[in-house]
């Protein structure tokens, strides 16, 4: 008898959690090689990318400045990949009208820096783009809580924004496992994005963790050692070994 019941219980191990769509690649650019950018993304296409990741940076709020408004203008024609722009800078407001302009399909906000962080939102949902909230490593998940009906995604920083290339913080995956309890315990279907030394190594962890998307950089895509179908390989099985542990910690859950 009570074997049975738990074998019913196995059947349905924790939906809200399994029930997701496919973990999402999105290629950060500021990664590629920046003097052949139309080959590059001609071959991402080819590759399986779901979407293009462009970083904008204006040597404020981070101190650094890799992609500019001029260059996504000049490849958004180049391909029918959708262009996740993830801004770090202080005036919001003058990028996101900027970008309208563009088309870009996604645009995140750093809450650090929008002041008014509702309103920046809206107008990311009024120009017709995807709205989401990018976390530095020290800003809390609960910084969302009432924004969540303008909210499409969330970027979490497994990095400080500012650069490629760097160490992993120490609370990444919790801070990805936080926000997605957060996220379910609220009963929000929010994609959550992780952005920050997206490695081979990582990946099964994140995935683990709730990421639905991973933004791949130097650490995995842009590896130099090998080719891109290469590196797009190892991601894929990596990716696949962590919803394989996924599916077995809600398994476990759900028994017990
Ligand atoms: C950092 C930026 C990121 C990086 C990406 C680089 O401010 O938001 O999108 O481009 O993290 O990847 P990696 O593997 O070099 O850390
Ligand atoms: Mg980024």
């Amino acid at each position: 008898m009570r074997k049975a019941q738990i074998s019913k219980k196995r059947l349905k191990p924790s939906a809200a959690f399994l029930d997701r769509e496919p973990v999402k690649i999105s290629a950060s650019m500021m990664c590629a090689d920046m003097g052949n950018l139309a080959t590059e993304i001609r071959l991402l296409g080819r590759m399986g990318v779901s979407m293009l990741h462009w970083d904008i940076m204006d040597a404020h709020f981070v101190p650094n400045m890799p992609c500019g408004l001029v260059l996504l203008e000049q490849l958004r024609c180049r391909t029918s990949l959708p262009f996740d722009v993830h801004l770090m800078v202080e005036d919001n407001e003058f990028f996101i009208r900027q970008l309208a302009k563009i088309g870009v399909q996604t645009i995140s906000v750093h809450p650090e820096t929008a002041n008014h962080c509702h309103r920046t939102l809206s107008l990311i949902r009024e120009i017709g783009s995807k709205a989401g909230v990018a976390l530095s490593p020290s800003t809390p998940p609960n910084v969302l809580e009432y924004v969540t009906d303008l909210l499409d995604f969330v970027v979490v920083m497994t990095v400080n924004p500012g650069f490629a290339g760097q160490r992993l913080t120490g609370s990444a995956f919790r801070k990805i496992a936080d926000c997605r309890a957060w996220l379910l315990s609220r009963n929000l279907h929010v994609a959550v994005h992780v952005d920050g030394n997206v490695s081979f190594e990582h990946i099964p962890n994140m995935v683990a963790a709730g990421a639905d998307t991973l933004v791949a950089g130097s650490s995995s895509l842009f590896r130099a050692e090998s080719s891109r179908e290469e590196n797009m390989k190892k991601i894929e099985a990596a990716i696949l070994k962590g919803i394989r542990l996924r599916n077995a910690t809600a398994a476990t859950n759900a028994v017990k």
